[in-house]
């Protein structure tokens, strides 16, 4: 049997181009960022031979101990390498993604495409896989996780209070539509030391409770069943992020209150996370 090549499957070619977008928006400068996405087995089947092992690429930054992905043996990612750049991928793909699957064991992933050279799965594999995890328990069509550094977010976590709460309502204020795009807010961790398995747990955790995890004075996480929505959600918190930018330092003359963000959430068959909406207050926070 022939097989089609890789490179013109959608799974490949709407990963590079999210990648590109991404890149365009100047969320993922240099090595910045990464995207890892489950595939379905039967799909890559039509262009790999999945029996075909690569190399075993054991995953970094993690205690054995702590770190047990066994939860996704025998899942299949396209995954960004470490070290490698946004800007590169679409013309690289093989150079700059990989094909793995989670060994049987749960303790590293085999090489089934890319990654050409001594390449490897992004230095937040652990992060990525432990968010995997949470999610497909909350919705078990969630496909995708993202992370990447979009300006007007990073530049937030620096002159707004971190709390969940706060961070939230903020955004929501920022643009019509974020309540009904995000109804379940934004979840915000204070500075971490990235790459380890210490943050990926702590973001796996806030994944159970919302799609969009804020790592502050660093970037964020997303999470969604498709490229689009997950792109869609950072893309969205961003926008919202940069007209507080754009806001925050000029008297606020007007806002959206908590009433009509009420209105919205009902119109729009939305459940606003609790405990951040106050009927009847006009907020100017
Ligand atoms: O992959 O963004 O957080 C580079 C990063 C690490
Ligand atoms: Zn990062």
């Amino acid at each position: 049997m022939t097989m089609k090549t890789i490179e013109s499957a959608k799974f490949l070619t709407s990963f590079c181009d999210t990648a590109a977008n991404m890149y365009r928006l100047g969320w993922d400068e240099r090595n910045g960022g990464n995207i890892s996405m489950l595939l379905d087995e039967n799909e890559v089947r039509e262009y790999l031979d999945t029996t075909r092992v690569i190399r075993k690429i054991p995953f970094m930054g993690v205690k054995a101990a702590s770190f047990d992905a066994s939860p996704l043996a025998g899942r299949i990612f396209l995954v960004t390498g470490t070290g490698k750049y946004f800007k590169n991928i679409k013309d690289d793909p093989k150079g700059n993604l990989g094909i793995v699957r989670i060994s049987s064991d749960g303790k590293c992933a085999e090489l089934l495409w890319g990654f050409t050279g001594s390449g490897r799965p992004t230095s937040e594999f652990p992060a990525h896989m432990m968010s995997h995890m949470a999610r497909l328990a909350v919705d078990p069509e969630n496909r995708v996780v993202m992370h990447s550094h979009p300006t007007h977010l990073l530049a937030m976590t620096y002159v707004h209070p971190l709390d969940t709460a706060a961070f939230t309502h903020t955004l929501w204020q920022m643009g019509t539509e974020c309540v009904v795009v995000f109804p379940e807010g934004v979840e915000v961790l204070p500075w971490m030391l990235c790459g380890t398995d210490e943050i990926g747990a702590a973001t796996a955790e806030k994944m159970r409770s919302a799609r969009l995890v804020v790592w502050a004075m660093h970037g964020i996480y997303g999470a969604g069943k498709t490229l689009d929505e997950t792109f869609g959600l950072i893309e969205t918190a961003e926008k919202a992020a940069e007209i507080y930018m754009l806001t925050a330092s000029l008297p606020r003359a007007n806002t959206i209150t908590d009433a009509q963000l009420l209105k919205l959430a009902d119109f729009f068959s939305v459940t606003p996370r609790p405990g951040i909406l106050t009927p009847n207050e006009e907020h100017q926070r």
